[in-house]
């Protein structure tokens, strides 16, 4: 049920876009389509239940001390919970492996799917999926900054037996839950200072990754991505995998590449990276992401390169070979609210992607008329998507507009407070 003012102001916006052969009510049937993969890290700031002594490496950092972070499997399942009731639609939540819900003491090599049975009952029980990540920092065998490429061939050895049992547990997943698991192999391999051989780590990762990836899992079940940077805190001068390493590998090996928008240079783009990739490749990961003047995984915002995100996804029918996880952690703010503002942005930026005259622009763009190509585009920023937006939540039982506040102020109150 919508109120009426919801109803009247979508019945009008409905009317303009119908005027460029717009279908509103077809735009949120492919909408709710789309499963945004919400990562559970923002819950507690990447620290997981295994090894909870550990701090925090691999050159990420997550900086404020906002109250209620989560603690336990059950408290970071009641956050995503809580996020999930203010959010459109059905999605999956991306694990990591240390956020194994077992009373065991488990060693990340010795990881197995019944370590995530609890995650996996929760999914089945909230119609969720479920996306898996080795999880190669914040231990003591990565200290030295390298995993698959470490020189010491018992560290490698551990990593590569701790991504092999990832790729099971993802494979348990998709089979569990009739859903394609994504699992996703970042490593922080590099050098603070100018290495002199660049080559033998990165053959060393290529090895690893070979062995890693040498057993044939059923796509149905799992799809393996790699995940590539360009420095992070402790390996700016060179990370093993580039841009170009895991796109070669990628491409040669038919794994799916993972572009986080924060991997980059500064002004580099992963938007205009999309349809050249998808030219060569079965498939995309994303991980939507905010850098700011460096990899510092803010909370995505409506900004121009996650409009651009959506458009090109939009545009190109990308939508279905492309995987949308997120990635930011923010301890500064309400942990929730991070997640709730990020993922309605996320799916707020395809719709208004999907809202746009695509096929009247690229008309416009093949005869040469610039000039419409722009006054259109332009005119299109102040359709009424936000009507559409609206409706669409109130349509899905969750919050209109920014109600949702007050429940996370509540949950805040009631829940994550007491937790100190
Ligand atoms: C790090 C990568 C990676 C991590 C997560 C926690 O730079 O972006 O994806 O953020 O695996
Ligand atoms: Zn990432």
């Amino acid at each position: 049920m919508t109120e009426p003012a919801i109803q009247q102001a979508y019945e009008a916006a409905k009317a303009l876009y119908a005027q460029h052969g717009i279908d509103t009510d077809e735009v949120l049937k492919k909408l709710e389509t789309i499963k945004i993969s919400m990562h559970c890290w923002q819950g507690d700031d990447v620290r997981g239940f295994l090894n909870r002594g550990q701090e925090l490496t691999g050159g990420i950092s997550v900086t404020g001390s906002y109250p209620g972070a989560a603690r336990t499997p059950e408290e970071l399942r009641a956050d995503l919970e809580q996020a999930f009731a203010l959010i459109p639609g059905k999605h999956k939540v991306n694990l990591h492996a240390i956020y194994a819900d077992t009373d065991e003491q488990v060693e990340l090599d010795k990881l197995e799917p019944k370590h995530y049975e609890r995650w996996v009952a929760w999914a089945k029980e909230q119609g969720l999926g479920l996306d898996f990540n080795p999880t190669c920092f914040s231990h003591e065998n990565s200290k030295d900054g390298f995993t698959l490429s470490h020189p010491d061939e018992n560290i490698r050895r551990f990593w590569i037996d701790h991504c092999k049992a990832s790729r099971q547990i993802g494979a348990y997943f998709g089979e569990q839950l009739g859903q394609t698991c994504v699992t996703n192999v970042w490593v922080p391999d590099g050098f603070k200072d100018n290495p002199v051989d660049r080559m033998s780590p990165r053959k060393r990762l290529k090895a690893s990754l070979d062995e890693v990836f040498a057993e044939p899992i059923d796509p149905r079940y799992n799809l393996d991505a790699v995940e590539s940077k360009l420095f992070g805190l402790g390996s700016e001068a060179y990370v093993v995998g580039s841009h170009e390493f895991y796109m070669g590998y990628g491409l040669q090996n038919d794994k799916l590449i993972c572009l986080d928008a924060g991997h980059f240079h500064p002004t580099e783009v992963i938007s205009n990276k999309l349809s050249s990739l998808a030219l060569f490749t079965s498939g995309i990961l994303l991980h939507v992401s905010r850098p700011m003047r460096w990899d510092s995984d803010h909370v995505v915002i409506m900004d121009d390169e996650l409009l651009e995100i959506g458009r090109e996804l939009v545009r190109h029918d990308l939508l279905g070979i492309t995987h949308i996880g997120l990635d930011f952690f923010d301890a500064s703010i309400n942990r929730v609210a991070a997640w709730v503002v990020g993922t309605r942005n996320t799916i707020k930026a395809l719709l208004r992607a999907m809202l746009e005259p695509v096929e009247a622009l690229k008309q416009a763009e093949l005869e040469g008329d610039y000039t419409t190509r722009l006054a259109l585009t332009e005119e299109f920023k102040s359709y009424p998507f936000g009507a559409v937006w609206d409706y669409y939540c109130a349509s899905k039982g969750v919050p209109v507009r920014e109600q949702w506040i007050r429940q996370v102020k509540a949950y805040e109150q009631d829940v994550l407070v007491a937790r100190g």
